[in-house]
């Protein structure tokens, strides 16, 4: 007989199942099935850092190159008017390596607060140096100093962080150290004394003004309102938790539901400087805003620009604010002035900013033109073009539940009691905000009296004693329809998209209802409180019987056994 070897197969790792299970994505092997043979890709190691000195050195002195571009302007160096010296910096950024992001969408999302720490975009300033040297450390400084110590910071740098959800929904105007804040870059830190707005390109009179010129009343009249500012990244972590994707231009940030906030803000229409300037030149159609914070994208650096049509500067809808909640902006939302765009998603809302250029066409800027994209959900990574996305603009309509938790076990009376938000974009309102307990087939709708008050460009916070009959794992669904009878697609992955945005489906959350008013369930409760015995963790093996054996042989004795008798 002969004796065949056993061939074992070394390309086992110890933690196979796991990666044969999907828990384990980042180790994940690409299947290349295109050629004659099949092919595993697998991750690369990671790589040392390389560096050409000698490239780098020649690109000239780096203090000098990429000095501050006027004082009392901390932090700010001017990209958009120096061609040469972007070449320059994309020379420096391109002449050397640097540590990639970690793949917390595939891989284990970091247990830490900040979560991620943002390293390529440190390095990329370190290797700037100059003006940017210092940028990471002030702007952490500052988000210690602005904001509440309870904020969950999802990235530290550029700095990305919202409320937890206990505290997203406990006011209906937010805090302002609760309020999300989105950042691309550092936060510059800017005198207003020595600050300066210029309007210029295609109108007719380009200007300059000064803080004091535009809080003159006497020549513009001042507007207060109540604005919800939502990221088009808000609730992203529930299409990362279906299928990883591109994420957004920085490190991917994993927002929950926080990334929304509402504010009072004072400032002036951006239509009323347009005309003191005289007002547009014909083909002027646009009007791009600059923010004074170095962004790198694609290891090409420049300033943070957007634009938005005339048509809505026109409709008073673009405010350019300084007071938020009764108080100076604060520096890390864009001390002194930024620009509030009614009812657009928070990009158009530009911080730290110092220039409005009239255009004719959308800006050609990168987070403009390609970023914030909304791409068909076939659309890949490998064949995405920015023109097959539609550019966001405003939000849908949506909403989210705060309290309870996902995965949370609630011992209630036969209602669950549920808060939340519910928002629509384009000066749209929630008019009816429905929950359902049991996964989206009936709904209940929220009395009109446990809404916040309705505005046309603000959130409505909401309260609901949700009827749940049941015990057991349930599925507690929100949706909202607004005063235009839109509604919310029911599953995440009707909204699925690479780009990870406009996360607008219904909310969904699994808990598992212990319901006391089953007189089973309260005497259980009841039997275990007297012996000591604890209720959670909900999936330990649990000590004790449900029924005593009197109990046992008394059914057993009045019902017909398990088989049936020949
Ligand atoms: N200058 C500048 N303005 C900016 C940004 C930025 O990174 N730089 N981020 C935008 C984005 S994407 C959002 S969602 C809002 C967030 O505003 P907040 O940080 O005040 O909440 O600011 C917008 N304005
Ligand atoms: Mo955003």
């Amino acid at each position: 007989m002969q004796v065949v070897p056993i061939q074992l197969d070394t390309t086992n790792r110890p933690d196979e199942w796991k990666i044969e299970q999907g828990l384990a994505g980042h180790k994940l092997p690409i299947l290349d099935q295109s050629g004659d043979e099949i092919i595993h890709l697998y991750p690369p190691k990671p790589q040392k850092r390389v560096k050409n000195d000698e490239a780098i050195t020649a690109v000239g002195d780096r203090d000098r190159l990429f000095k501050r571009e006027k004082e009392g302007w901390r932090g700010y160096v001017e990209w958009e008017n120096y061609p040469e010296k972007k070449a320059k910096a994309h020379t420096i950024l391109t002449s050397q390596t640097f540590d990639p992001t970690p793949d917390f969408m595939f891989g284990p999302i970091p247990d830490s607060n900040p979560v991620l720490t943002g390293e390529d975009f440190k390095q990329w300033h370190r290797a700037l140096g100059g003006e940017l040297e210092s940028v990471p450390d002030d702007s952490w400084r500052i988000v210690l100093r602005e904001k509440h110590p309870d904020m969950l910071h999802l990235l530290q740098f550029p700095y990305n962080g919202e409320p937890p959800k206990r505290l997203v929904t406990s006011k209906v105007i937010t805090p302002n150290p609760l309020h999300f804040v989105r950042n691309h870059g550092g936060i510059p830190l800017i005198d207003k004394d020595e600050w300066r707005l210029v309007l210029d390109g295609l109108v007719n009179m380009p200007k300059s003004y000064t803080l004091d010129d535009l809080q003159d009343e006497s020549r513009f009249p001042q507007v207060r309102t109540e604005v919800t500012i939502q990221c088009s990244g808000t609730r992203r972590i529930e299409q990362i938790s279906r299928y990883g994707g591109q994420g957004d231009e920085v490190p991917q940030a994993p927002w929950a539901e926080g990334a929304i906030g509402t504010a009072r803000y004072k400032g002036i229409s951006l239509k009323k400087v347009i005309k003191d300037c005289g007002g547009l030149v014909k083909p002027a159609k646009h009007l791009e805003l600059y923010g004074a914070e170095t962004y790198v994208k694609d290891l090409e650096v420049m300033n943070y620009l957007v634009s938005v049509p005339w048509s809505k500067v026109k409709a008073n809808e673009v405010l350019l604010v300084w007071e938020m909640n009764g108080e100076p902006l604060p520096k890390i939302h864009g001390y002194p002035l930024r620009v509030v765009v009614l009812g657009y998603i928070g990009a158009r809302s530009v911080k730290w900013l110092y220039r409005i250029k009239a255009i004719e066409n959308v800006s050609v800027a990168p987070v403009q033109s390609k970023e914030y994209l909304y791409f068909n959900q076939q659309v890949g990574k490998y064949n995405q073009r920015p023109t097959d996305g539609i550019q966001i603009q405003e939000m849908p309509v949506s909403s989210a539940i705060m309290s309870p938790w996902n995965k949370q076990a609630i011992i209630h009376n036969g209602k669950i009691h549920c808060k939340g938000w519910a928002y629509s974009g384009g000066g749209r309102w929630p008019e009816r905000v429905e929950l359902s307990a049991d996964g989206g087939f009936s709904w209940y709708s929220v009395p009109d009296e446990n809404l916040s008050k309705k505005g046309r460009w603000i959130w409505r916070t909401w309260e609901f004693e949700l009827p749940c009959e049941v015990e057991g794992w349930i599925e507690i669904v929100c949706r909202c329809w607004d005063n235009a009878i839109n509604t919310q697609p029911l599953d995440v992955r009707a909204s699925w998209n690479w780009g990870l945005h406009v996360t607008q489906s219904a909310h969904r959350i699994s808990v598992y209802s212990i319901n006391k008013s089953r007189e089973l369930t309260r005497k259980r409760i009841e039997k275990m409180d007297q012996l000591g015995i604890p209720l959670a963790p909900l999936t330990q093996y649990q000590i004790g019987p449900g029924q005593t054996w009197e109990e046992y042989n008394e059914y057993k004795s009045t019902h017909e056994p398990r088989d049936v008798q020949d």
